[in-house]
Formats: C-alpha cells, sequence, structure tokens
C-alpha cells in the first residue's frame, strides 16, 4: 500500500494594501465598548474590506479542505455537533498567509479594548464552514472548554460572504455572560436542550441577524450563542479568532474539555502558570502598557 503526504495549502504573498489594512489597529467607539460589555457581544460592520475577504476566502477555504476531518463522513452519519460545521484549528500554525491575518493587530486592538485589557494573547483561531444543507449548532458557552482564570476572553468571527438569515449566522443571548447559565454543559443535543430551557425561564432575549460583507462579531467566552442551519445551496465560510487577556493564567482542569484544551492550546503550561506557551503570544499591547 502506498501512502501520500498531505499536499500543504499554497501560501500566496499577501498584497500590500491588505497587509496595511491588517495593520492598522482599530479602536472601538465608547458606544461600541458599552454595548459589548452590557450586551455580552458586539457585531460591527465594516470591519474588513471586500479585497481582504476576497483575498484570504480561497486560501482559507484550501487549509479546511485539506485537513478536512469529516471528508468521508455522510452528514446523514454524524452527529449533531459534526452536522453543525466542520472544524479546523491552528490554521496560523501551518500557513504563513493565514498566519497574517489570525494575528492581525487590527482584530487583536478590537478585541484588547473591547476587554479593556492592556493586551491579548492568542488562545487559537479555527476554521468553522458550515456546508450547503448543514444543521444547527447547539447552543453552548465557549468558556466551558477553557481552563482560563479570567473572564477577559472574546471571540472574533467573521465569514467570507455575507451570511443570511437562512447561511447560519451566529444567534446570541443578550446579556448572558453573567448570568453562569449551564456553565458546566458541552456543546451538544443536551446543550440545545438545557440551554434552551433555561433561555426561557431566566427570560434572555435571543438576537440574530444577517452579517453584511465586512461585518464581524465578538462575543464573550460566557456569553450564550447557537447558530442557524444552513439552508442555502453555498458554505457558509467563517474564521474565528480567540483572545485572552495577556496576563490570563491557567486554572486547574474540572472536565476531561479542559484537560485537552491544556495539551492542545497551551502544551507544557500547567495551573498557575500564564498563558505563555509558544501557542499563545501577545497580539497587541497597548503602547502605553
Ligand atoms: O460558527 C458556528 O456555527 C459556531 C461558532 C461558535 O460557537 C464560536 O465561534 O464560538
Amino acid at each position: 500500500m502506498t501512502t501520500s503526504t498531505p499536499q500543504a495549502p499554497p501560501a500566496p504573498a499577501v498584497p500590500a494594501a491588505i497587509r496595511q489594512e491588517l495593520q492598522t489597529p482599530m479602536e472601538p467607539t465608547p458606544e461600541q465598548v458599552r454595548r459589548f460589555r452590557t450586551d455580552g457581544y458586539l457585531k460591527w460592520k465594516d470591519f474588513f474590506s471586500p479585497e481582504l475577504l476576497a483575498f484570504f476566502d480561497p486560501i482559507v477555504t484550501a487549509c479546511l479542505h485539506d485537513r478536512n476531518p469529516l471528508k468521508d463522513v455522510p452528514m446523514e452519519q454524524r452527529s449533531a455537533y459534526d452536522r453543525a460545521f466542520i472544524q479546523v484549528p491552528n490554521l496560523w500554525t501551518f500557513n504563513d498567509t493565514v498566519r497574517e491575518l489570525s494575528t492581525s493587530v487590527r482584530a487583536a486592538s478590537a478585541a484588547s479594548r473591547l476587554l479593556g485589557t492592556t493586551g491579548v494573547r492568542m488562545y487559537h483561531d479555527q476554521a468553522l464552514y458550515k456546508e450547503a444543507g448543514g444543521g444547527f449548532t447547539p447552543w453552548h458557552v465557549d468558556q466551558h472548554y477553557w481552563p482560563i482564570g479570567t473572564e477577559k476572553t472574546v471571540t472574533i468571527w467573521f465569514p467570507f460572504t455575507e451570511v443570511p438569515v437562512e447561511k447560519g449566522p451566529l444567534m446570541f443571548g443578550k446579556e448572558s455572560h453573567h448570568k453562569h447559565i449551564a456553565r458546566e454543559v458541552a456543546i451538544s443535543e443536551d446543550s440545545e436542550k438545557i440551554i434552551g430551557e433555561a433561555i426561557k425561564s431566566h427570560r434572555v432575549v435571543e438576537e440574530m441577524s444577517g452579517y453584511g460583507l465586512g461585518e464581524v462579531s465578538f462575543h464573550y467566552g460566557w456569553t450564550l450563542h447557537r447558530a442557524a442551519p444552513n439552508t442555502t445551496d453555498d458554505s457558509r465560510r467563517v474564521l474565528t479568532v480567540i483572545y485572552v487577556a495577556e496576563d490570563a493564567e491557567v486554572i486547574e482542569p474540572k472536565y476531561d474539555a479542559h484537560r485537552s484544551d491544556l495539551r492542545e492550546w497551551m502544551p507544557g503550561l500547567k495551573p498557575g502558570d500564564a498563558v505563555d506557551s509558544p501557542l499563545n503570544p501577545v497580539l497587541f499591547r497597548e503602547a502605553s502598557a
């Protein structure tokens, strides 16, 4: 039997104008900061240019196809989690072009200023592609998975195309980051049911709208969210980057999810350590810090 080594997707040079966009810091307005901290999430229009998105879309897509863990699994044989999206993490570690996008000052500065930190580190990036006909993403909180001792964590979620409601945009539980709902529950059919019921009893307001081209969202690690199914015939192509406050520390792992995240995203670290493994570079720090 012969085996073939997977081909690394191409890593073309980033054009100068796009590189400049990536390196330009962003300053949220006081109203954007207030809304993010109050609601637990913020949608931000025209954050990335159409040119930047058109440049990176095929490159991220090639990385995803190259490493797609569900390539040979038909939709009807998948769990709710696997019907929701194809997930490929840490693209920045194996594609030099995508690294410029995932480690951009543009997104990291916005994340840091929304959180109100002196700086932020990379936790990890990931491509999350909801295929044509892909299912809903169950209600969950991201920070369930993270053995990190700070609430100053945030994800930027951005699609490479417009995402109307029928293509699977995120839905957020408004102000849910303060409510301590189902923090011990991993994403699954159970989390959809448990959180769906808790949302009703706690009167959490569900908010969902489509994303325009260039629009992104930021949500805290403890904000409840889900995503609608993709009923269109085009895949919903999204990249996310998760940031943690630069002074975040590792906590004692409580769940299997914590243990595997510690191994994967903070290799070699132990409880009490700063989150500063080689996979957690500082991506933005205020000049005054
Ligand atoms: O893209 C999705 O459907 C879910 C994304 C998500 O849960 C996240 O980025 O935290």
